[in-house]
């Protein structure tokens, strides 16, 4: 009943790119890919399984968010807590870059993305550091979709960090407490280089933020979807966009 149902909605939603405003676009947009174990226990698949499909969707989603004009995707793939899975799991997700890069990094090159990642380099493996050097080194000067791929990233982390890089500022005179603002703390962030997300998705009906960009999301939009990241759709992602332009909007009335 419920594939009959979601059958149906596709059909509905043929055209759903169709009607999205292109002056309105989300510049950042930000996903937290959950539900991948969960997608392959229903299926009766061992959960790394789950991740080599959500790989999948990593794809079908880049190449969305591509097609309206998104200036930048940061994907959730690993948190610094997700180091507790067993180590099985974790040796599986750590070749994941490599894998998506072999296949993908091409197209990528083509279509004018740029790759960056978001996290700490230090405790990622050697083998998954080169790849994502590889893609980063050929797409540096891409200007198109910036793909982020968050990777060994956890945000009350990267706020201590932030708050230990100002405070060693101060104790050696280079700022007074004064001059701390709140766009001196943002460039002391991981993310200082990119906008705050205008939009954060996260899939698999969790309505938690589980450490991601808390800094960041004081202003975003959140959409939260019941589907598993592996059979998350572009016409999920477009239903997600058509309602960000629904709630902003009046801005340009009201505000
Ligand atoms: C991972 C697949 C997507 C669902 C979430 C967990 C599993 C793509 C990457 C990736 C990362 C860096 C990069 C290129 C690709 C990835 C991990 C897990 C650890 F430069 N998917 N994916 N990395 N999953």
């Amino acid at each position: 009943m419920v594939r009959f149902l979601q059958g149906l909605g596709k059909k509905n939603r043929d055209h759903s790119m169709a009607d999205i405003d292109r002056s309105a676009v989300p510049q950042h947009v930000a996903v937290i890919m959950d539900g991948n174990g969960r997608w392959a226990k229903k299926r009766g698949l061992p959960r790394i399984a789950g991740h080599h499909a959500g790989m999948k969707a990593v794809k079908r989603i880049t190449i969305a968010a591509d097609a309206i004009g998104v200036k930048a995707l940061t994907l959730y793939a690993f948190s610094t807590e997700n180091w507790s899975r067993p180590a099985e799991e974790v040796d599986f997700l750590m070749r994941l870059p490599q894998e998506f890069l072999k296949l993908e990094l091409q197209e990528l090159v083509e279509k004018n993305v740029q790759v960056r990642m978001t996290g700490w380099r230090e405790g990622l493996p050697e083998h998954t550091l080169a790849a994502f050097d590889e893609a980063e080194e050929k797409t540096k000067d891409n200007t198109g979709l910036i793909l982020n791929f968050a990777l060994n990233y956890g945000s009350r982390l990267e706020i201590v960090e932030a708050v230990r890089s100002v405070a060693r500022d101060v104790e050696s005179g280079i700022l007074s407490p004064d001059d701390i603002s709140e766009s001196l703390f943002s460039s002391r962030l991981l993310t200082a280089d990119l906008p705050d997300p205008d939009l954060l998705i996260r899939t698999s009906g969790e309505l938690r933020l589980s450490n991601f960009m808390l800094w960041q999301i004081a202003y975003t939009e959140f959409w939260f979807s019941s589907l598993f990241w592996p059979e998350f759709s572009e016409l999920d992602f477009y239903d997600a966009i058509r309602e960000y332009q629904r709630r902003t909007r009046r801005y340009g009335g009201l505000k």
